[in-house]
């Protein structure tokens, strides 16, 4: 199960977003080509009234002359025929962040303790992922529990992005916001 091709990606099953509401703490990412955030990175997913699912996420930048600044995020979800693959339209509250469209996959869950979250922007000729994004989340800000972390690697493995990520610092520089 590891060809590496995006469309062979097998993300969560019976995939449950209202479980999957509430605060994740990124402990791990693995960055896209261009501007993204630094770390301090806090995803907050919501199911609204119809069952459409939104989140808010926030993370240090550098802009421009060095200012370190938070950026708040605001992503809406579109589903799509399978319930761990959505679209997401983001934006940020200040107009000099980016905008866009990515795919949002669900990679694993167990709702309580860790997530893995996929994102491939760019798929290249052969089928591989030529650019894309993952997030590892965790419940606890203190990070991944000792027995979610061979998971969390074989899963990293499994979307053909093991040794590509950094780990997340959280030094409390978003939490005021
Ligand atoms: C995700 C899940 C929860 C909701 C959202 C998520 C994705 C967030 C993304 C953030 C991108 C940030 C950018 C920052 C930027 C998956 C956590 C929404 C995709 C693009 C700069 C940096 C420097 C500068 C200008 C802008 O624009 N940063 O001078």
């Amino acid at each position: 199960a590891q060809d590496c091709q995006v469309s062979n990606i097998q993300v969560m099953q019976n995939f449950d977003r209202s479980r999957y509401t509430g605060r994740w703490y990124a402990v791990a990412k693995k960055d896209p080509v261009g501007l993204f955030l630094l770390d301090n990175v806090v995803a907050q997913f919501s199911v609204d009234e119809s069952g459409k699912m939104t989140a808010t996420a926030h993370g240090r930048v550098i802009i421009l002359n060095n200012w370190e600044m938070c950026a708040n995020m605001f992503g809406t979800f579109e589903d799509t025929p399978d319930p761990a693959k959505f679209k997401m339209r983001y934006w940020g509250a200040a107009s000099y962040l980016q905008t866009g469209n990515d795919d949002h996959w669900v990679i694993d869950t167990d709702y309580d303790n860790y997530a893995i979250h996929y994102s491939c922007r760019e798929v290249d000729l052969d089928g591989t992922c030529l650019d894309g994004y993952s997030f590892i989340f965790s419940r606890h800000p203190t990070g991944l529990r000792p027995e979610d972390q061979k998971i969390v690697t074989n899963k990293k493995k499994d979307i053909c992005f093991l040794g590509k990520y950094r780990r997340v610092g959280h030094t409390g520089f978003c939490e005021s916001s």
